[in-house]
């Protein structure tokens, strides 16, 4: 019984004011079990022993007629008294072993942890499931021990994993914020493997207060987020990486192929570049993806996002010159793009720059899924590190500018898959040779021109273009980020060459034009990125030993 035991959509009860409000608590669960939750703990830290029994017996009825398991919150003599199927209990409960020796074996005895350490001894007394949490902040437990977010709940996940038969096998949910807005993502994020062929241990289901028992209609929010968790995200559909493991002699062809046709993409569909920006690219960031043939809007203003998200566009958030109200501009679109399923490019310029923009790459990598990441090595080590990473290397980055190579390729090519692996997108570190990923297949990129390192802007600019590829080719998105790069990279290199460019300055309008032209020339098959790309796909990327998971 208890292996076969359902945590998907885990309800935990709230029978106060602020939650339940003046309804009965036993109508807004049989309400919840209608709409398809899959076990139910009754939590009150308030009533009289009476009270909670004389409830519990009627949650328990109802949860019987639906066969779905009642477990009760912190009272083991309660959970004993209505003959339910087990307890939840806290750090500061009874000890799971007095439990368990109370309860016998074929209750269900679940333990709340907020670390790894609470973890190792939650299985090693015996607890079936782990509450793990506080995953974000909550009004509903205002005084929980520790808000581990993403990143805390990827890293006890991943030491259960590797901790034993016992630890691999317990259940887990997540607890804390979680409702229909992130539900999908949260599910995605956690689920973060190592190796491209590795299938990581992840949560079993979500536990959840307010988002049910607060909701008008505690029914359909159930059936709602059972729906959501059981069905894949908008923003992940792509197709499944794994299908390149398998070593493909033609790989290179096909991409090559695939960059011309996602050219002429971008040409007929001239999708929407929706650019959230920072002051000194605007302009120029507008004028590439006119050159390219993608449709730009300028708007930093969250409120836009929603009506711009149904565009079949892209968008971009490039956090120079960020700003607190900039920040929560950016978490408003991110969460509606997230929802209509329109690629977002997340470009962290300067992140490792100052405590406040590595707070603010933290805080957007909480609230949202980017289908890229594209920095230069600098970024791409906050990056690392905002992704829950411990990274061997502890220098700083002093400005914006790319400066010399930190890494070799390999290195480069490895923190870039395994950033790719654990955020499940597509990184790009940019360089004189640029490292791209999907976790699975990774390509080095040696086009381009010294004089985009001497121009502003032009990180950022890539960025831009990279939105419309993946607006137009979100089959492959990795494919099209290459096709991006190669399309901004060797219109360069033909500006560069120009008997009328005599530096940076005359570089940018040549650039502009080529940026046009060789675009015009691929999507009208009378040219081929295949005449100019310096691709190479990167295989066996040994273990370079710079980041630790914990
Ligand atoms: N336990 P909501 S957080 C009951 O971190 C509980 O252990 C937590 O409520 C923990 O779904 C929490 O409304 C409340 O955010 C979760």
């Amino acid at each position: 019984m208890i292996s076969q035991v359902d945590y998907s959509l885990y309800l935990v009860t709230d029978s106060t004011e602020a939650i339940l409000g003046s309804r009965d608590l036993v109508e807004v669960v049989e309400q919840a079990l209608q709409g398809g939750v899959t076990i139910v703990q009754y939590r009150d830290k308030t009533s009289d022993t009476g009270v909670l029994i004389s409830t519990a017996k009627k949650l328990h009825e109802k949860c019987k007629q639906y066969n779905i398991p009642l477990l009760i919150n912190d009272r083991v003599d309660v959970a004993l008294a209505v003959g339910c199927e087990g307890v939840h209990l806290g750090q500061d409960d009874m000890n799971i072993v007095e439990a368990r020796r109370i309860l016998g074996d074929d209750k269900i005895i679940g333990a709340t942890v907020s670390s790894i350490e609470e973890a190792r001894i939650a299985v090693e007394r015996g607890a079936d499931y782990l509450g793990i949490g506080t995953l974000y902040a909550t009004q509903t437990k205002k005084n929980t021990k520790d808000i581990i977010g993403v990143n805390g709940l990827r890293n006890i996940l991943s030491y259960l994993d590797e901790a034993g038969e016992k630890s691999k096998n317990v259940k887990t949910v997540c607890i804390g914020g979680v409702n229909a807005s992130n539900v999908q993502r949260v599910i995605h994020q956690l689920y973060a493997p190592r190796s491209p062929s590795s299938k990581p241990k992840t949560i079993d289901g979500v536990a959840i207060v307010s988002a049910i028992v607060g909701a008008k209609d505690p029914k359909s929010v159930s059936s709602h987020l059972q729906h959501l968790i059981k069905s894949s995200p908008p923003f992940s559909k792509s197709t499944d990486p794994t299908f390149w493991l398998e070593k493909n002699e033609d790989e290179i062809k096909i991409l090559v192929s695939t960059a011309d046709k996602a050219t002429a993409s971008v040409h007929t569909k001239s999708p929407l570049s929706h650019n959230m920006t920072n002051l000194v690219v605007q302009n120029f960031a507008a004028n590439v993806a006119l050159a390219i043939g993608a449709s730009p809007i300028m708007a930093n203003y969250g409120e836009e996002a929603s009506d711009l998200s149904r565009l079949g566009g892209a968008l971009v958030v490039n956090m120079g010159t960020v700003t607190p109200e900039g920040l929560l501009n950016y978490k408003k679109a991110i969460t509606v793009y997230n929802a209509a399923g329109g690629p977002i490019v997340l470009d962290p310029v300067g992140a490792g720059a100052t405590s406040v923009r590595r707070d603010a790459l933290g805080q957007l990598l909480g609230a949202g899924y980017f289908d890229l990441i594209k920095g230069n090595e600098r970024e791409i080590m906050a990056v690392a590190r905002a992704s829950g990473f411990t990274l061997d290397d502890s220098s700083q980055q002093r400005g914006v500018d790319s400066g010399d190579s930190l890494f070799s390729l390999g290195q480069r090519a490895y923190l870039v898959r395994r950033i790719a692996l654990r955020e499940r997108n597509i990184v790009l570190m940019t360089g004189a040779t640029d490292v791209v990923s999907d976790g699975v297949r990774t390509y080095a990129i040696s086009n381009g021109h010294a004089y985009l390192g001497k121009i502003t802007g032009s990180g950022c600019t890539l960025g831009t273009t990279l939105s419309a590829y993946l607006a137009v080719w979100p089959q492959d998105k990795l494919h099209a980020a290459v096709a991006g790069i190669l399309h901004y990279e060797i219109a360069a290199e033909y500006a560069a060459r120009r008997e009328d460019v005599k530096g940076p300055g005359t570089f940018v309008p040549a650039f502009i034009d080529e940026l046009f032209a060789r675009g015009g020339l691929v999507s009208e098959g009378k040219e081929s990125w295949g005449k100019d790309a310096k691709v190479e796909c990167l295989k066996d990327i040994p273990d370079a030993g710079l980041l630790k998971d914990v």
